[in-house]
C-alpha cells in the first residue's frame, strides 16, 4: 500500500468546478421545492459556491450558464467573484428551453433554427471572452421521440456542420467540450447519444475539441471507467460532468449512488494522465439539490471527490502491475480493493487542518450560521429554480 504521506502534495492540485444551477432551486417534472436563502441572483449563486472553496480548498471556480446566469457586464462579474476567492470557469449553452426548439437546435432541419443556435453558441464565446473562460460545453437536447419522425443522418450532417462554424469562432486558449446522453428528453433517439458520436464529432473538429462525459448519462451497467479509459487514450477526454445516479440522471450528490464506481473512474483518469496540473481534463460538478441543502450538498461532493481520489492515487500501481503481468488474477483484484477499503478520512482531515482548512468541513460549515443568514436576509425576489 502506497503511505498517505506520499500522495499529500498531488491531493493539493485538485480543483473541482461548482455549477451555478446547483444553488438553486431544482426538482422534477412533478415538483420543485423551495429552500429559504435560495440565491435570487448570479452574484447570490457565487457567494454561496464561494463558501464551499472556503470550507473545503476544493472548489476554486464556477461555471456558468447562458441565458440562466447572463448578465451586462461580466468583467464586473468576474472581480465580484474574485473579491470572494473564486473565478467564472466554464460556460454552459442552452438551446433547450424555447419554443423554437422543440424539434431541434444545431440539427433543426429549418435554417433559421440552426442560426438561431449557432448565434447563441458565438454569443457564449463573447462571453468566455470576457469572463476569461477557457471552455464551452455543449449539450443538446435535440433528438426524436418515434421511429421515422426525423432523418437520423441528415441530423448528423447538420450537427457537424453548426458545430465547426461554432469551432471555428473560438480563440487560441479556447475549448469546445461536447458532452453526450443517452436518452432524455428525447426518448426514441438523441443525436449525441454516446462517447463514439460525441467522439466522431470533436475529432471532425480539431485539437480545441474534446469530450465531456457525465457520469450519469448512461445506460445501467455501463462500464463508465472504460469510457474513460479509451478517451484518455485518444486524448479526448475534456471533461467530466459528475453526478450520481440510480434510475435515469438523476443528478444526485457524486459517490453517492455508487462509491465504487466512483473510484473505478478515478483510478482510470489516475492511471491514463488525466489528474494533475498538466492535465487536460476539468473535474466539474453537475448535480442538482432537489431535496438537501445545496450549500452542504456541495461540500459533501467535492470531499467524496477528494476522497475517492485519494484512494485511487494510493493503490499500489507497481504491485499491481506486477500482479497483472504475472496472470494474477486475485492479486491484482487484491490490490485494487485493497486502496479502495482503506479508510482515508482521519487522514485527509489531518491533511486539511495542515493546510489551515476545517478537519470536518461540513460540520464547520453548519456551525457557522451562514444558512440561518441567507434564509433571514434574502427575504423577498424570487428565487432562482432549475431553468430560471
Ligand atoms: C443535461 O442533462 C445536463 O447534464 C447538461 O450538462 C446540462 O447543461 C445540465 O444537465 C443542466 O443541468
Ligand atoms: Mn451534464
Amino acid at each position: 500500500m502506497t503511505a498517505f504521506s506520499s500522495i499529500a502534495d498531488q491531493l493539493a492540485t485538485q480543483a473541482i468546478e461548482l455549477p451555478s444551477w446547483a444553488f438553486g432551486n431544482s426538482g422534477t417534472r412533478f415538483k420543485v421545492f423551495g429552500t429559504p436563502g435560495t440565491p435570487r441572483t448570479v452574484q447570490e449563486k457565487l457567494t454561496d459556491a464561494a463558501q464551499v472553496h472556503a470550507y473545503t480548498g476544493l472548489a476554486p471556480s464556477v461555471a456558468l450558464h447562458i441565458p440562466w446566469d447572463k448578465v451586462d457586464d461580466y468583467t464586473a462579474l468576474g472581480a465580484f467573484a474574485a473579491e470572494l476567492g473564486v473565478s467564472l470557469g466554464t460556460i454552459n449553452s442552452n438551446t433547450f428551453q424555447e419554443d423554437v426548439y422543440k424539434f431541434g437546435s444545431l440539427t433543426h432541419v429549418d435554417p433559421a433554427v440552426r442560426r438561431r443556435a449557432i448565434d447563441h453558441h458565438l454569443e457564449c464565446i463573447d462571453i468566455m471572452d470576457a469572463t476569461g473562460s477557457r471552455d464551452l460545453k455543449i449539450w443538446l437536447a435535440d433528438g426524436s421521440n418515434y421511429p421515422g419522425q426525423v432523418d437520423l443522418r441528415a441530423r448528423q450532417d447538420r450537427l457537424a456542420e453548426g458545430l465547426s462554424e461554432i469551432y471555428a469562432r473560438l480563440g487560441e486558449d479556447q475549448r469546445l467540450v461536447l458532452e453526450y446522453k443517452f436518452f432524455e428528453p428525447a426518448f426514441y433517439h438523441m443525436d449525441v447519444p454516446d462517447w463514439g458520436t460525441s467522439y466522431a464529432q470533436v475529432a471532425a473538429l480539431g485539437p480545441k475539441a474534446l469530450v465531456c462525459l457525465d457520469t450519469g448519462h448512461h445506460a445501467p451497467g455501463t462500464n463508465i471507467e472504460f469510457i474513460v479509459m479509451q478517451l484518455l487514450r485518444l486524448g479526448k477526454l475534456g471533461s467530466f460532468d459528475f453526478n450520481s445516479r440510480f434510475y435515469a440522471d438523476d443528478d444526485l450528490i457524486v459517490g453517492a449512488a455508487d462509491p465504487f464506481q466512483l473510484f473505478r473512474i478515478l483510478f482510470e483518469v489516475v492511471r491514463g494522465g488525466g489528474y494533475g496540473p498538466g492535465s487536460p481534463v476539468a473535474f466539474m460538478l453537475d448535480q442538482c439539490h432537489n431535496v438537501e441543502e445545496k450549500i452542504p450538498g456541495q461540500i459533501r461532493s467535492v470531499l467524496n471527490v477528494q476522497e475517492m481520489t485519494a484512494k485511487a492515487l494510493l493503490v499500489d500501481r507497481d504491485a499491481l502491475a506486477a500482479a497483472e503481468a504475472a496472470g494474477d488474477v486475485l492479486g491484482a483484484n487484491g490490490v485494487f480493493m485493497d486502496a479502495f477499503y482503506t479508510d482515508v478520512r482521519a487522514d485527509l482531515a489531518a491533511w486539511r487542518e495542515s493546510r489551515g482548512l476545517p478537519a470536518d468541513p461540513m460540520a464547520a460549515f453548519a456551525a457557522s450560521g451562514y444558512l440561518g443568514r441567507i434564509a433571514a436576509d434574502r427575504a423577498g425576489g424570487t428565487q432562482s429554480g432549475w431553468g430560471a
